[in-house]
């Protein structure tokens, strides 16, 4: 069975120091630059959102970060700036080793609605052709690191189980913005017929 890693999210604004940090994001950088050796096929994603994207608490008047309010008639968590198309942020971080990720998936352009999974946005109105390629490519299981382990990698992960993929979340290579809500969804994650490595 043809087997790829989905790499998600290594962007400069997800690693410690940038505007939505993940505690120990850089410590996986060198587990996923290992891994990114060991498969056939390795595709990435990139969060890439305009700088009026409506995830952002600043888009929203009177709201704080972390709050919950609807976008598009969906709830959405507020986010801080992060990811803002052509800024450092959102670049990808100089330390992963690009050499052999072939296609990178961007998402989160459509102001009005937020993107965390590799597939699809939010409201499963608009694929990112991430499944067409990935079947072009005769794969049937994916195995997804990177950030941030409760949101994008989660979101990827239970999709990649919708689509009829086999899917893995690689532990070691991934990192929650709440590590609480992180050890509910894997418990979830394996109930819905996905694997923990
Ligand atoms: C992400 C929050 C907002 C992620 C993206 O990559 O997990 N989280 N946008
Ligand atoms: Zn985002």
């Amino acid at each position: 069975m043809k087997t790829a890693l989905i790499i998600v999210d290594m962007q400069n604004d997800f690693l410690p120091g940038g505007a939505l940090g993940v505690a120990g994001g850089d410590e996986i950088i060198p587990r996923i630059n290992h891994l990114a050796g060991e498969y056939g096929l390795v595709v990435a994603t990139q969060d890439w959102h305009p700088r009026d994207h409506g995830s952002f608490a600043s888009q929203h008047p009177g709201a704080r970060v972390f709050d919950m309010a609807k976008l598009a008639g969906c709830p959405q968590v507020l986010w801080p700036d992060h990811c803002v198309q052509g800024t450092f942020g959102a670049e990808l971080t100089d330390m992963l080793d690009q050499s052999r990720i072939e296609a990178i998936f961007r998402k989160g352009m459509d102001p009005l609605i937020d993107s965390y999974s590799a597939f699809f946005d939010n409201a499963r109105k608009k694929s990112t052709g991430l499944d067409g390629y990935l079947r072009g490519r005769d794969v049937e299981a994916v195995h997804i690191c990177g950030l941030a382990a409760d949101v994008c990698v989660w979101y990827t992960a239970k999709d990649a189980i919708a689509l009829g993929f086999e899917a893995a979340i690689l532990l070691d290579a991934v990192r929650a913005i709440d590590k609480d809500a992180f050890d509910k969804i894997q418990q979830d994650f394996l109930l819905s017929g996905g694997r923990l490595l």
